[in-house]
């Protein structure tokens, strides 16, 4: 493996489009927050890139649905987006912005290197066109039904459901996003990266090189290039993005996948004025965190617009998670479906870490996980609280009754104590091995395993048992817990951070860097430790069971609002129409259809005449319900036979969107006869 001189940590520029969720921290932000940690600890030279990503179609159609300008929801948003990732403890070095000057002169600088190259190719091409909005309709603005998989609502660049890529053009019945209305082709000229030219060079890159990627990750990749890769547009006909810097293209932008990656580097050139070395120099390790939807754009587009600029490094891995889901169903922003992270730390104020915890610990690294807050409150309450928690508080409150809180000196050490080095240093290769593999679950397991050590040690010394009759051995006992507890802050920082804190305030001691853990003996002898305090605190079940029910709520409502309404049926003309006889009529008289759930036999004052209607609605009404009601019927529709009753036409009815049936009704002055047109 190579060693490397520095590393620049990327991680998915959320879109400013809408808070960020549970989603967002167990996919992308904790694993890369772990891993920026974890290099800082031993050391190394790490430049942790965020920011907001605030282009693209995602911001445009949400400040349209809100009704304010583009710029009023990336401002709102931005804000609140940065503050939870601060919140949470993301350790970003930078959280910068793409609206920001640097940025779009970034962006624009670097495809002009592109098109000063030759490397992108101009084409006019016939593409959809909103005649009521006069617009072009690129990306998220078009739907339509999935070519892969069906679903009616993918977009016009990718398809939420299955998760396919996806080009305007290979919608079936394409709508408009705005409107709704069918979109007319009409032509415009655009910028394409020839991804087709660079699929051999990304196949050896790739699938040659990279073998050690994820297996997610490669085979994405491998199923991409297999199906034979398409120049790309990098241009759109938007007013809201980073403007073209070419005289003939006015009124367009970069694609928002073409500048947001770039934010990258914009970000870091924000942060210092040495950005070049974390962008440029071979000795720099690039790798960026995304969730599996972003995977082509890191692994595909965005290293071959790197590698054809010219000047810079290509991404060394792409650990790209897979989905959190919500207690079995997919996190959604417009369904609410969500744990919201400000909302979370309104309603579990100061702990943070036992969400991250969770997070990291269900995380989604080889399949979709699902977060449920019953395993929220089994993870806390059997691991954070009975294994962490509870050795530390062990070994502090010991500490203080037999020892006055001041650390004992170790007189005789036995084999036991040897072993608990031995295991220390294992434990603390582990860790290293899988963060730097990407596998922060293991990782995470591996850390708690120092408490967990801890704790079988107190429960087999049983230093309580034995101070009146051998205190030395005592001392001896509560010197290497300390020690574990010391260890603890360091190795578990990456994943606990406050709980890290807290706990070397505790200590009262300063922060300890990763290599030293293996020197094990970190605390002095007589070092003074402060009154210990609880680190986590048991979670019951009736805070457990009001977010549980919050949830229900929210599906309630969703359940309301998505109900079966049926899409519009084909247009009609007016004489079709005209074609239908409905009039107001009364029910005289009901029965039941001997031998049918479902029917009632109904005699019905038309005002043309009385006439006998058989009608589907037994269900929902007895016969003595429903004598004297009012009714519209239509009368001229052919009679048919019904269970050997003479059916002389159809009483309109209204099924409500649980199935019910309602009648289509007038108030009872109307006459019976009248003309219903
Ligand atoms: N904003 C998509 C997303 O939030 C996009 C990521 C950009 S990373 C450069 O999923
Ligand atoms: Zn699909």
């Amino acid at each position: 493996m190579k060693n490397f001189k520095r590393y620049t940590v990327t991680s998915a520029l959320p879109y400013a489009n809408g808070p960020v969720h549970i989603g967002h921290l167990a996919g992308v932000y904790v694993p890369a927050d772990i891993y920026c940690r974890y290099l800082r600890l031993k050391g190394e030279d790490v430049v942790f890139i965020g920011g907001s990503d605030e282009h693209g179609v995602p911001i445009t159609l949400r400040a349209r649905k809100e009704g304010v300008s583009p710029q009023d929801v990336v401002d709102r948003y931005h804000n609140l987006i940065k503050k939870s990732f601060e919140d949470f403890g993301i350790s970003f070095d930078i959280y910068s912005r793409t609206s920001n000057k640097t940025h779009h002169e970034t962006a624009q600088e670097f495809f002009l290197t592109l098109y000063n190259k030759g490397e992108l190719i101009e084409k006019t091409e016939e593409q959809f066109y909103d005649e009521v909005e006069n617009q072009f309709l690129a990306d998220r603005y078009i739907l339509g039904t999935c070519p892969k998989c069906g679903a009616e609502d993918a977009y016009g660049d990718q398809c939420e459901k299955c998760g396919s890529s996806l080009s305007p053009s290979e919608l079936i019945n394409p709508r408009s996003a705005i409107s709704g209305s069918k979109p007319v082709l009409k032509e415009t000229k655009h910028w394409y990266l020839p991804l087709d030219k660079y699929e051999q060079e990304l196949r050896n890159w790739i699938l040659e090189e990279h073998k050690e990627w994820k297996p997610n990750v490669y085979g994405q990749c491998k199923s991409w290039l297999d199906s034979g890769l398409m120049p790309r547009a990098v241009t759109r006909d938007l007013d809201w993005g980073v403007p073209v810097p070419l005289k003939e293209a006015q009124n367009k932008v970069l694609y928002v996948w073409f500048d947001a990656p770039i934010g990258y580097i914009s970000a870091t050139k924000k942060l210092t004025p040495h950005w070049e070395k974390y962008w440029k120099d071979p000795d720099t390790k690039l790798v960026h965190f995304i969730g599996k939807d972003n995977i082509v754009f890191h692994c595909i587009i965005f290293p071959s617009m790197l590698k054809h600029e010219g000047s810079y490094i290509l991404p060394d891995n792409v650990p790209a998670n897979e989905f959190l889901n919500l207690e079995g169903d997919k996190i959604s922003t417009s369904r609410n479906w969500a744990v919201w992270l400000h909302e979370y730390l309104e309603e579990f104020p100061g702990k943070q870490d036992v969400l991250r915890y969770v997070l990291c610990a269900n995380a989604p690294e080889t399949k979709d996980n699902d977060f449920t807050w019953k395993d929220f409150q089994t993870r806390n309450n059997s691991e954070l609280v009975a294994i962490y928690g509870n050795f530390v508080n062990r070994a502090l409150v010991l500490t203080h009754k037999y020892f006055e809180g001041k650390v004992p000196e170790p007189k005789i050490i036995t084999e036991y104590e040897y072993s608990l080095k031995e295991e220390v240093r294992r434990i603390k290769t582990a860790i290293e091995n899988n963060i730097e593999n990407y596998r922060f679950r293991e990782a995470l397991r591996e850390a708690m395993n120092i408490s967990r050590l801890g704790n079988k040690y107190l429960a087999d010394t049983e230093p309580w048992k034995i101070f009146k009759t051998d205190p030395e051995r005592v001392a001896t006992i509560l010197y290497y817990s300390i020690q574990l507890c010391a260890i603890s802050t360091v190795l578990t920082e990456p994943f606990l951070p406050f709980t890290s804190k807290k706990l070397l305030n505790i200590l009262n001691i300063n922060n300890i860097n990763w290599e030293e853990t293996e020197k094990f003996d970190l605390i002095p002898i007589n070092h003074t430790l402060n009154k210990p305090e609880l680190l986590f605190e048991q979670i019951d079940d009736s805070t457990i069971e009001k977010q549980i029910e919050k949830l229900l709520k929210t599906k309630e409502i969703n359940q309301k609002q998505v109900k079966n309404i049926a899409p519009q049926k084909e247009t009609i003309n007016y004489e079709d129409f005209a074609k239908l006889d409905l009039r107001i009529g009364t029910i005289l008289e009901a029965e039941k259809v001997p031998k049918a759930d479902k029917l009632l036999k109904l005699t019905i004052d038309t005002g043309l005449d009385k006439r006998i209607v058989v009608s589907g609605i037994a269900e929902f009404f007895t016969p003595q319900q429903i004598i004297g009601q009012k009714v519209c019927i239509l009368i001229n529709l052919a009679s048919r036979k019904l269970r050997g009753i003479e059916s002389q036409g159809m009483i309109l009815m209204a099924k409500d969107t649980d199935g019910k049936l309602n009648f289509v009704t007038v108030n009872n002055t109307c006459d019976n006869g009248s003309e219903v047109s």
